[in-house]
């Protein structure tokens, strides 16, 4: 397959998103499709902010902002952050655009012609000095499963149950702190999804190559069986609900729920990037017209998992049209704050805007992935994130290309050296490379990041051993084109480790390739084996030493940091 379309969860709008956020779903997408890149397969890498729902009108209001006000500005913000993070989105849309209010329209009106909708009537929490309803999060009070006062309509924060707001115990409005509150009947739009229990789990057993982490929560929800779920919400911010071309009797003060409406967006912002490029975004989701040679892979936090696998394929299986549908689905566990939430209200942990204020991205970049939380929750410390970049980026990468370029303008001048020959210990440091960058590359082929970079680890390590047993600064005394020929291996390792580096540290590849003023393209294509790597410059080509690559992370910085960010 040499087509990949990579969509990242959509970062909700409601604020700048922390480092956990980003390695949940974002920065993984975009190592990965940075890899693919450089396989020079033809990648198309979309994100977009997620906007609907009540979090949103919450934080708008807070804000003292109109909605649309809010949304447009935050967008902007995160796609600012975003992009100082080196994510490398084709397109970062918006699910509040015209496009998705289409797509998500016509999904919703196919659904019903294929038997697949109806009205229902429901319950609902009325809040009479707020004169609404109240859905989701609108609504706050005592969970009836722990007691927690201030558990929210649609989850509980302290056990984590999902809750339907008519379930709290002394409700009260989030708007207004009203407790003068009644349920009411109201109807809604119901997504008849056990009449789709057998379609979706035959395609989820068709997928073959999902990881067991995505298999088991789709198989939990197909076990219990699927429910029908309400997909309308008594709101004013989202995907008006329309029929025959006007809004819906009945449904005029709602609005399509957030969760129907968000994956939809993948598609719409799918349309604004061919839009705006002049490209066929039917190429990558309709398998009619040439998406069924597509691989689709999705990235998301492990709570989005249920969504991706089974909701939302009821609606592009229930539209009975040839929609593609993902191939493999990578998700992440948690990445905490010193064994705790992210939290803005609290001032704990560190987030986008403030990360790039303190370090470069790369820095941030390389320990997340390094660290990721893969196989299970971790958690993130200063301390062990100072530790992850004074070693790994200082002392081993930074070290060795400091050196060696350093060393070889002292001895040989500004120009990789020409003499001597490759002997021993280039043929067994070339044999070492060779397995492991195999070993690399189908590590990142399979998502399998933290043994990726591990192993991306040992091969700068391997190239610092290599320069300390042929120590060119101590044979140059004896052979000079043993020196020189031991420098120009290393020197090659440089543009092999940028190449090699490039989806996790972007930016530092890129000086790194500009030490020999190598053109981004050559630069980046992947290796395809060492031997060919280590004799790419054979001598004579100019290179300038560069600054230090990685400053390390002094104590004092440290102890800052922790009484900035909130550390315990
Ligand atoms: N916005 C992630 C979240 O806020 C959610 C992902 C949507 S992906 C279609 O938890
Ligand atoms: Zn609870």
């Amino acid at each position: 397959m040499d087509r990949m379309l990579i969509t990242s969860a959509l970062p909700y709008i409601n604020g700048v998103k922390h480092l956990g956020n980003l390695v949940g779903s974002m920065l993984p997408a975009d190592v990965y499709a940075r890899f693919q890149r450089q396989r020079g397969r033809e990648v198309l890498f979309i994100c977009a902010t997620d906007e609907h729902g009540t979090p949103a009108e919450l934080a708008a209001r807070a804000a003292g902002q109109t909605v649309q006000h809010y949304c447009r500005e935050q967008h902007d913000i995160q796609a600012r952050a975003g992009a100082a993070f080196g994510l490398s989105f084709d397109h970062f849309g918006r699910s509040s655009n015209a496009a998705n209010h289409r797509l998500t329209q016509h999904f919703a009106a196919v659904l019903e012609e294929n038997g697949l909708i109806e009205e229902r009537v429901d319950k609902q929490i009325y809040s009479i000095d707020d004169q609404r309803f109240l859905p989701d999060r609108y609504v706050e009070g005592t969970c009836p499963h722990c007691g927690y006062e201030k558990a929210r309509g649609d989850q509980c924060d302290n056990c984590g149950r999902l809750l339907d707001p008519i379930e709290l115990k002394e409700p009260y409005s989030a708007i207004s702190g009203s407790r003068n509150i009644e349920v009411r009947e109201t109807k809604h739009l119901y997504l008849l999804q056990s009449k789709l229990q057998d379609r979706i789990a035959d395609w989820v057993a068709s997928r073959t190559d999902w990881p067991a982490l995505t298999r088991s929560i789709a198989r939990k929800w197909l076990t219990e069986g699927l429910r029908d779920r309400s997909i309308t919400r008594d709101l004013v911010w989202g995907v008006p609900v329309m029929k025959d071309g006007e809004r819906r009797p009945g449904f005029e003060n709602k609005v399509f729920y957030v969760w129907f409406d968000a994956p939809i967006a993948y598609i719409a912002a799918t349309q604004e990037w061919a839009a705006a490029a002049g490209a066929d975004w039917e190429r990558w989701w309709r398998t009619d017209k040439g998406a069924g040679d597509v691989r689709y892979v999705q990235f998301m936090g492990k709570d989005n998992v249920a969504f991706h696998t089974v909701s939302f394929p009821a609606t592009l299986l229930g539209s009975e049209e040839p929609w593609k549908t993902v191939d493999t689905l990578k998700s992440l566990n948690w990445l905490t704050w010193y064994g705790g939430k992210f939290s803005t209200s609290q001032g704990r942990g560190v987030f986008m805007d403030q990360a790039l204020d303190i370090l470069p991205a790369d820095y941030w970049r390389w320990h997340l992935m390094a660290n990721a939380p893969e196989s299970d929750d971790s958690s993130f410390t200063l301390e062990q994130f100072a530790g992850v970049v004074n070693k790994d980026l200082a002392d081993v990468l930074g070290n060795f290309v400091n050196r060696i370029t350093r060393f070889c303008k002292a001895r040989f001048g500004e120009a990789v050296p020409q003499a001597g020959a490759y002997g021993e210990a280039e043929a067994a440091l070339t044999a070492e490379l060779d397995r492991r960058i195999a070993d690399y590359t189908a590590c990142l082929e399979a998502m399998e990041f933290r043994k990726a970079f591990v192993e991306l680890r040992a091969i700068w390590v391997a190239g610092n051993e290599y320069l300390q047993t042929a120590a060119p600064w101590t044979t140059i005394k004896q052979d000079e084109a043993a020196a020189a020929a031991s420098v120009r291996c290393a020197l090659n390792l440089i543009a092999l480790f940028a190449a090699l580096s490039r989806p996790v540290i972007p930016f530092t590849a890129d000086r790194m390739a500009a030490i020999f003023g190598l053109d981004p393209e050559t630069a980046a294509r992947w290796p395809e084996g060492a031997a060919a790597a280590l004799s790419r410059f054979r001598g004579g080509e100019p290179f300038s030493p560069p600054e230090v690559l990685f400053k390390k992370i002094e104590d004092d910085e440290i102890e800052s940091w922790r009484a900035r960010f909130g550390a315990e």
